[in-house]
């Protein structure tokens, strides 16, 4: 009943075709026009999400292809490509959470000596609850040499100083828990610094087995002794980071460094983790994203014995810090989330195919690319050569083995990983991405500056560690957000010379306060995004939340909750997708525009995105 349906919705803000494109640049306003056969608004209105019937999806977390279930010859109602429910089993805040990735010294200096600092994530914690952010990630912020941005630890205890003090961080978390936001810091439980004090001992006594040793030659892939200690230790990443020593899955006698997970050095190194976790924990953080969670144990089949420790690690947990969660860089969230994880993030790695699922949505191969990375079509990319259906088969997989036990949690960029602005894919490519993260039901992870469109900025020198091959340097995703116009974009006071890496040199960059002054910007249009799925648990992680796919190609079509159409294309051509839903053509826009749905196909126009209500 549409009519009563608007009867029930307060509208707070009007989203009209010119309104829209604003958001996806000249040329589309008219396409828009031509194919949307809604007036499009924004409607603020929470669903009750009790007693809404999940009736369409046929079974849970698994998917069929209607090709091969239907009779040739006969008409069935049609099913969808993929069908997905989960029920929430990690604490509700972080099923419904609005993930955040802060990259410290890169997000704004307090102190104006060109690196960003936790006074000045606090600075601007207004903003990040404006927006929706529910929690941050810091990545690490620790004493470290910085030869690899922080990722080489050398005390876990202590704040660099770069960064401020261990006080700053608590007055950090408690600000941030009067606004709402909880904070999460990096956990790097697989290496330290060479220059942590427990590897320059390490390098000193032949009887220490908190690293991976050799006897006296340097065997293929270890690093030569730069102690007393004769031999040479495994490094975990960069050489300057030896790996700690957690045992081997498997003995070799040719190999007397592969200790057993039970000795003394890895026994060792499991009480430590609890410890910084205990530390951190206690002064009020609420987890940790894990860094390369898979790498623990080495030589380890099915990473059965990594899954082991991180199965010990929960269960302790569960015990001392029942609230606490442990979210995983590893990439493989079927695997993560069985061995203890609350949650995984899709990645440009791991996996059964190396990360070919995200790559498949990003990836254009004009920011961070390697070499061995078999060419893959991006969905998301003007040519419209791609498929959704490499990323949903994932998904649903993923997301039917991990049951529901844990998140799934979905990025489009990270310190890591090319942002969504790369290359060709230019602003107008961004409004569909960011509809298609906060629609989806995985949680959504934010990197800082995505909101606005920052840029992947190439041709960087090497800067601490960024460059991981002739293709990727990470420094392009690691820019100092830009606040303001003006020549220091509100980063940082001091002289430019002095910034952690230049800001991005384009005229037009994006800024988040001229963004904030026009409600038309992208940066509106996510927080709009957050607000509804906040606002409707069709929309988020839970039981009410089911996926139902019903175009892969594009544009991409589905259902969620059975309440809502999502239809984005990163085409930039129009698309249509017939489809059999006489019902959908009842639909009514809620945010977006330049999609019409019929009683037979959806219609977006290039680069077009919407939501629709379905009448209940
Ligand atoms: O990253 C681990 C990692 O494997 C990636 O850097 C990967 O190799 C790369 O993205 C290519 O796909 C983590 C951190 O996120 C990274 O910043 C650190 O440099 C690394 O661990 C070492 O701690
Ligand atoms: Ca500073």
């Amino acid at each position: 009943m549409p009519d009563t349906e608007v009867a029930g919705l307060k509208a707070v803000g009007q989203v009209d075709e010119n309104h829209a494109a604003g958001w996806v640049g000249p040329g589309v306003s008219d396409a828009a026009a031509a194919h949307s056969g809604h007036r499009c608004r924004l409607m603020e209105r929470t669903y009750a999400g009790a007693g809404i019937p999940v009736g369409i999806a046929p079974f849970e977390g698994q998917h069929t292809t209607p090709a091969a279930t239907r009779q040739p010859g006969t008409r069935q109602p049609e099913r969808p490509l993929i069908s997905v429910t989960t029920s929430a089993a990690t604490p509700s805040w972080l099923a419904d959470a609005i993930l955040y990735q802060v990259y410290v010294q890169s997000f704004a200096d307090s102190n104006g000596d060109g690196i960003g600092d936790l006074e000045g994530v606090v600075e601007h914690l207004d903003y990040l609850a404006w927006l929706g952010v529910t929690t941050i990630w810091l990545s690490p912020c620790f004493v470290s040499p910085f030869r690899d941005a922080g990722y080489d630890i050398a005390d876990y205890f202590t704040i660099a100083p770069r960064y401020g003090s261990n006080d700053d961080l608590a007055s950090l978390i408690d600000q941030a828990r009067r606004r709402g936001i909880r904070v999460l810091l990096d956990l790097v439980p697989g290496h330290t610094s060479d220059q942590h004090p427990w590897f320059t001992r390490s390098a000193a006594d032949p009887a220490d087995h908190r690293y991976i040793w050799s006897a006296d030659a340097v065997p293929d892939g270890f690093v030569p002794s730069p102690g007393t200690r004769p031999g040479g230790y495994l490094p975990n990443f960069f050489a300057f980071q030896p790996a700690l020593n957690y045992g081997y899955g498997r003995p070799d006698p040719s190999q007397p460094w592969r200790q057993s997970p039970d000795e003394e050095g890895p026994r060792a190194n499991r009480a430590a983790l609890r410890e910084i976790m205990d530390h951190w924990l206690g002064a009020g953080v609420a987890g940790f994203r894990v860094d390369m969670a898979a790498s623990l144990v080495k030589d380890d089949p099915g990473h059965a014995e990594t899954s082991a420790l991180w199965g010990e690690m929960r269960a302790w947990l569960d015990r001392e810090h029942p609230s606490a969660v442990i979210i995983s860089e590893w990439g493989e969230p079927a695997t993560s989330v069985a061995a203890g994880f609350h949650g995984d993030f899709f990645l440009q790695f791991g996996g059964p195919t190396d990360g070919l699922p995200l790559r498949s949505l990003w990836n254009n191969r004009q920011g961070t690319d390697q070499e061995q990375w078999a060419p893959v079509a991006p969905y998301f990319d003007a040519a419209g050569r791609g498929t959704a259906r490499t990323f949903c088969d994932a998904y649903a997989a993923a997301a039917g083995i991990a049951g529901g036990a844990g998140q799934i949690i979905l990025p489009t960029a990270n310190h890591d990983f090319a942002r969504l602005r790369c290359g060709t894919r230019g602003a107008a490519q961004l409004p569909a991405a960011l509809a298609f993260l906060l629609t989806w039901p995985a949680v959504p992870a934010l990197y800082y500056g995505e909101e606005i469109g920052m840029r992947f900025v190439p041709g960087f020198a090497d800067i601490e560690g960024s460059v991981l091959g002739p293709q990727y340097n990470r420094a392009g995703s690691r820019t100092p957000m830009q606040w303001e116009p003006g020549p220091g974009a509100g980063f940082s006071s001091a002289p430019p010379g002095r910034f952690y890496l230049p800001l991005d040199p384009d005229p037009h960059r994006p800024d988040v306060a001229t963004q904030r002054a026009d409600e038309h910007s992208l940066l509106h249009l996510v927080r709009d995004l957050i607000q509804l799925r906040k606002r409707n648990a069709e929309l988020g992680t839970g039981p009410a939340a089911s996926l139902d796919v019903l175009h892969d190609g594009y544009p991409l079509s589905y259902l969620r909750g059975g309440r809502f159409l999502v239809v984005v294309n990163p085409s930039g051509r129009t698309e249509r997708a017939a489809h059999s839903r006489a019902d959908l053509a009842t639909a009514r826009a809620v945010l977006g525009s330049g999609v019409s749905v019929s009683a037979d196909a959806v219609i977006a126009a290039p680069f077009a995105y919407s939501i629709f209500a379905l009448p209940q």
